[in-house]
């Protein structure tokens, strides 16, 4: 089985316009792919109600909804940019929506999170991501006037961004492998996230934690299952070496 990601496209921001990620998602089924993970942050926002679609929702969705028809499974995880998708017209792309997903491809058990939240005392972020994806926020967002609406998304969208800044400049490495270690406990291999851009493999007590890079820098589809568990033991070796040479 082969499984594709992609997380943090941000199309419609640093991501650009659809047409080069529709191409790469046209082209999975002739790959072998068999399931699609996209890890959240597709968008530069998405807000599940069509008043709020953009050129770039419109045509990617469209190409989900074909490959799910030649099928390809595929499992969105939320990202700190998409709010009501569970809910929302988009909801029949996806075979799953969801925080997390716990999935197995190449003999490894693999948890993917968006990567947003993962510290947990960081109080004032989590409880504007709980407030801003809640049911009476839902409620304000899609029974607004369209452009009121759209005003209280981008300044929510600025304010989740500013609330994360200070995690976000350097990438926070000890909670990140604090909550790894909590997680892979649970009888996980890998825990895969998105959300801070740059690409980064650690081996941890119980496993590996692997950072995806941002596709709208990438511009590549990552593959699992397919010979990428020994790339990810790979560059982990690299990494020591690295590390050694750094040492001496
Ligand atoms: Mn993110």
């Amino acid at each position: 089985m082969a499984v594709a990601v992609i997380a943090d496209a941000h199309l419609g921001g640093p991501g650009g316009p659809a047409g080069p990620l529709i191409e790469q998602l046209r082209a999975l089924p002739g790959q072998g792919c068999t399931r699609l993970v996209l890890l959240g942050d597709l968008f530069q926002a998405w807000i599940g109600h069509r008043k709020f679609e953009t050129p770039e929702i419109a045509a990617v969705v469209d190409e989900l909804r074909a490959l799910r028809r030649a099928g390809v499974r595929i499992d969105y995880i939320e990202g700190n940019r998409d709010f009501f998708l569970a809910e929302s017209p988009y909801a029949d792309a996806f075979d799953s929506i969801g925080r997390e997903l716990a999935f197995t491809a190449g003999g490894v058990r693999w948890l993917a999170v968006h990567g947003d939240g993962l510290n947990d005392r960081d109080r004032q972020y989590l409880f504007w991501r709980w407030l801003s994806k809640s049911a009476p926020a839902r409620r304000l967002v899609l029974s607004a006037p369209a452009r009121l609406a759209r005003r209280v998304v981008a300044s929510t969208e600025d304010r989740l961004s500013r609330t994360n800044f200070k995690h976000k400049r350097v990438i926070p490495e000890r909670p990140i492998r604090a909550y790894a270690e909590r997680r892979l406990a649970e009888g996980h291999d890998v825990l895969l996230l998105g959300h801070f851009h740059e690409e980064r493999k650690w081996e941890v007590e119980g496993g590996r934690v692997w950072l995806l890079e941002a596709w709208f820098t990438s511009g590549r589809v990552e593959w699992l299952g397919r010979g990428v568990h020994a790339h990810l033991e790979d560059s982990i070796e690299e990494n020591d070496e690295m590390g050694r040479l750094l040492a001496e």
